[in-house]
């Protein structure tokens, strides 16, 4: 048929969802088949993915694709870096996977970091040291559980782990892959060294592959349930940060930066090669991959997680409020008065996020604030400030004056975000798409597919979807 039709799994931190996406040639148009929750599971005293609900949740969104489409030509999944499973030498999966919120990697940090200082791993991988990269969560596993290397025959990053589920095949793709800690700086080979360093061996990688590549199709005992359909699985570009970067209907690439809005927000930049410099080190940037050979030079900013967990606080003492009321408050509000960090660790964890701001406020000698609205007014200001910061860091490191900062995700929906953003770097903000990680996803299954040529992916996610353009207004 002229319509081509793929299923893009987007398993985000506020929720997962089945969009299938349709491309008539020019653009794309996408209708979300399912969402469900992502919850994590707390198991004793850590915290792991519900991953066997998970996996119905996404067998229900392909059966309900078949039921309403009959035969689709593919599906691929995208989500949060850093993840994984860990396989028995069956091939079964041994325990649910840990969340990169669990806290086991705290007792094992300072034994990884005098094997491997953080500016080592730095320099070795491009990636950013942090507690919750694969590398420190595999080091803590291993250290708890010295069996543990023994009894597996591999881990695969999450994206990898559904696509296993769904084909039988492990492969470990390049984007999610280049979260993890464990790889050479601007490839996908792995670094020998950090693997020999901590004692880690390599053999738990899955085989390689980079991303777009059609790694199989779905298990026959799937294919019955779903009426025959033949779905192939594609290794997408299964970072969901990689799928949102691939969506950027970018007009002046040379001069652009881009905000990924979602539960984090990733503020950065591509470039052709990974910038490992000292003062990149310092400044708290990462290096990824792009689907294709390109690097993300990148931050992560703790993002709309805090007015999730905000959300969740104020509803669980009997005041739910959504999101846009949420935004309506914090717009009726009068410029409010001081900053947090986002950052900080102390909101890194579930709980009661308007508390801890507080908290912050008072021991940093700033007024508390005394509202709802002052509350939301005051995360959104103070990630409007990060996200000025980061984009000074990142012309300062890269040498590049930014002109447009491209915003796309769910968090772009909150209209004052774009606009403070606009605001506090003084740089034309172009907000869309929306569904950034899925729109990305279908771009990178359709090339895959040989349907698209990457070099027309802004074009056509432009046609897809209303863009919004916010200025600067001077104060
Ligand atoms: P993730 O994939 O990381 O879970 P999303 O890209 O789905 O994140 O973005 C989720 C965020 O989008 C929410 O935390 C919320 O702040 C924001 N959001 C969702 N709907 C709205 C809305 N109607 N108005 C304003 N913000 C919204
Ligand atoms: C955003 C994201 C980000 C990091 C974090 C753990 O959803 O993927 O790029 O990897 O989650």
């Amino acid at each position: 048929s002229e319509f081509k039709r793929v299923l893009a799994v987007d398993l985000g931190a506020s929720s997962g969802r089945v969009i299938l996406g349709t491309y008539d040639g020019s653009r794309i148009v996408t209708e979300e088949l399912h969402r469900f929750a992502n919850t994590p599971l707390q198991i004793g005293g850590d915290l792991h993915w519900n991953v066997l609900e998970l996996f119905q949740e996404i067998k229900q969104g392909i059966r309900l694709a078949c039921s309403k489409y009959g035969e689709l030509l593919s599906l691929s999944v995208d989500t949060w870096g850093v993840d994984y499973g860990v396989l028995d030498q069956d091939g079964m999966l041994l325990y649910p996977p840990h969340h990169y919120r669990d806290q086991r990697m705290q007792e094992y940090r300072l034994k990884l970091e005098e094997l491997l200082p953080p500016e080592e791993q730095f320099r070795l991988t491009g990636n950013q040291p942090d507690p919750i990269n694969t590398v420190y969560q595999l080091f803590a596993d291993v250290q708890r559980n010295p069996e543990l290397q023994a009894n597996a025959g591999r881990i695969l990053m999450m994206p990898d782990l559904f696509h296993y589920l769904l084909s039988g095949t492990a492969a470990a793709e390049r984007t999610i892959l280049s979260t993890s800690g464990l790889t050479k700086a601007g490839t996908a080979e792995l670094s020998s060294e950090v693997f020999s360093r901590l004692g880690i061996s390599p053999a738990l990688i899955a085989e390689r592959v980079d991303a777009g590549t059609v790694i199989g199709s779905l298990l026959p005992g799937l294919r019955k349930e779903f009426g025959g359909s033949a779905l192939q699985i594609i290794a997408g570009a299964s970072h969901d940060t990689a799928s949102a970067v691939a969506s950027i209907p970018y007009r002046d690439k040379e001069h652009a930066a881009f905000i990924s809005c979602g539960t984090w927000s990733l503020v950065g930049l591509e470039t052709e090669q990974p910038v490992l410099t000292e003062r990149c080190y310092r400044y708290g940037f990462t290096n990824e991959s792009c689907y294709g050979r390109g690097n993300r030079l990148l931050k992560n900013i703790t993002g709309l997680w805090l007015l999730q967990e905000t959300q969740r606080a104020w509803a669980e003492a009997g005041v739910a409020l959504s999101f846009g009321e949420m935004v309506e408050l914090a717009e009726s509000e009068q410029a409010v008065q001081g900053l947090i960090n986002p950052g900080d660790p102390l909101f890194s964890t579930p709980g009661d996020i308007p508390g801890r701001i507080a908290e912050y406020c008072r021991s940093t000698g700033q007024p508390v604030p005394a509202s709802k609205g002052a509350v939301v007014r005051l995360i959104l200001v103070s990630l409007a400030e990060a996200y000025r910061k980061a984009i000074a860091e990142l012309e300062e490191l890269t040498g590049t004056t930014i002109r447009t900062v491209h915003m796309v995700g769910g968090g772009i929906q909150n209209r004052l975000l774009c606009q403070l953003t606009a605001d506090a770097t003084g740089k034309e903000v172009i907000a869309g798409p929306v569904e950034a990680s899925a729109i990305g996803n279908v771009i990178v299954q359709l090339t895959a597919l040989g349907l698209l040529d990457y070099s027309r992916a802004g074009e056509v996610a432009a046609a897809s979807g209303g863009l919004a353009v916010y200025r600067p207004v001077q104060e």
